[in-house]
């Protein structure tokens, strides 16, 4: 046998299949949450959905809570990028430190209605985001929802800013986050998600933020008492995938994956605000059902809260870009 034919039966030996076939594919996808949740369910529906279309040749296998980067939420996006995730359905928040532009979504109070988020995602904002992710190695095929995050906390209803006084408040490590809670006068604490639960639960921290569509799947209800419906921030999701991993399918494929990701995030989407249009059966609901209580703001009440966390904005609209804040303002305030 020749030295070349050994070399290539070694080659053959040591890289896997799809290098040198379209044979079966299995492709990762990572979540930062569990499959018991409108985002998690998401997962495994796309990846039924491609199995299905695919007839079982390529296979996409979630990792839910965070397994793909170990608790390190943040480097999620890195992880695409390397092509060591080849799928994700992440947060913008956790893909903002990679993509400042994705801050858009964190400015406090920028966001209140679903309408206006939806006009911003299909208008010229929401394509400027697209081609900025894509441009930095990771291909986005759909936008869908974690939701409003909203404010729980185990000390004391929170109706106006000096209700927050020094609560140790817990989020994602992301500057923005970070600066708004600090103007807001708490203790920021940045805890990853799966670290945050034992905090929650230990006492360790006062409060936290997340969308009722977590709130009640995670049962926060039980260590947090106390919730005040204030949607400071939106929370996108995106489904995308590694630039990697999209170079080596073929157009068929890719054109497939697409429209399944756009199918499954928009039933997603659909899902994670599935009765929170009716603030007030949202109320009843988490009155009644978790026993929760609710501070509903009225438009003067979060007038105090979008004061005092203006100078916030003003800088991070700076940092992510006068011009797409311009104009993803000017889509808010005409969808009203
Ligand atoms: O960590 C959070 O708060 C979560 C689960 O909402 C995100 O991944 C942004």
């Amino acid at each position: 046998m020749s030295l070349r034919a050994i070399i290539l039966i070694f080659a053959i030996i040591l890289f896997p299949a799809p290098l040198w076939s379209q044979d079966k594919r299995e492709l990762s996808l990572s979540i930062n949450v569990s499959e018991d949740t409108p985002w998690g369910r998401a997962g495994k529906r796309f990846a039924d959905a491609v199995r299905y279309r695919t007839g079982g040749r390529i296979l996409i296998k979630p990792y839910f809570d965070g397994q793909l980067f170990r608790g390190q939420q943040t480097t999620e996006f890195k992880l695409l990028q390397d092509g060591l995730a080849e799928f994700a359905i992440g947060s913008t928040i956790n893909w903002s430190p990679q993509v400042k532009e994705l801050n858009l979504f964190v400015l406090p109070f920028m966001f209140s209605r679903f309408s206006e988020v939806d006009a911003v995602q299909a208008g010229d904002p929401g394509n400027q985001l697209f081609r900025v992710i894509e441009q930095n190695g990771v291909v986005p095929l759909a936008w869908g929802e974690n939701g409003f995050r909203e404010l729980t906390n185990s000390v004391r209803p929170i109706r106006r800013p000096d209700d927050l006084h020094g609560l140790k408040i817990r989020s994602v490590g992301v500057p923005l986050l970070i600066e708004t809670f600090r103007a807001l006068g708490t203790e920021p604490v940045s805890l990853n998600w799966d670290e945050a639960q034992s905090a929650f639960r230990d006492g360790t921290v006062d409060g936290q933020e997340n969308p009722v569509a977590l709130i009640v799947p995670y049962r926060l209800y039980i260590a947090h008492k106390h919730i005040t419906l204030w949607h400071y921030v939106i929370d996108p999701l995106i489904l995308a995938v590694s630039a990697k991993t999209w170079a080596s399918l073929s157009a068929a494929d890719r054109a497939m994956l697409r429209e399944a990701a756009q199918a499954v995030m928009g039933e997603q989407k659909k899902e994670a605000r599935e009765g929170l249009d009716d603030t007030s059966a949202v109320v009843h609901v988490l009155r009644e059902v978790y026993g929760m209580d609710v501070v509903h703001l009225t438009a003067d009440d979060l007038n105090a809260f979008r004061d005092q966390t203006r100078p916030v904005y003003a800088k991070w609209a700076g940092e992510i870009g006068s011009d797409l804040v311009r104009s993803a303002e000017e889509i808010v305030a005409s969808s009203k």
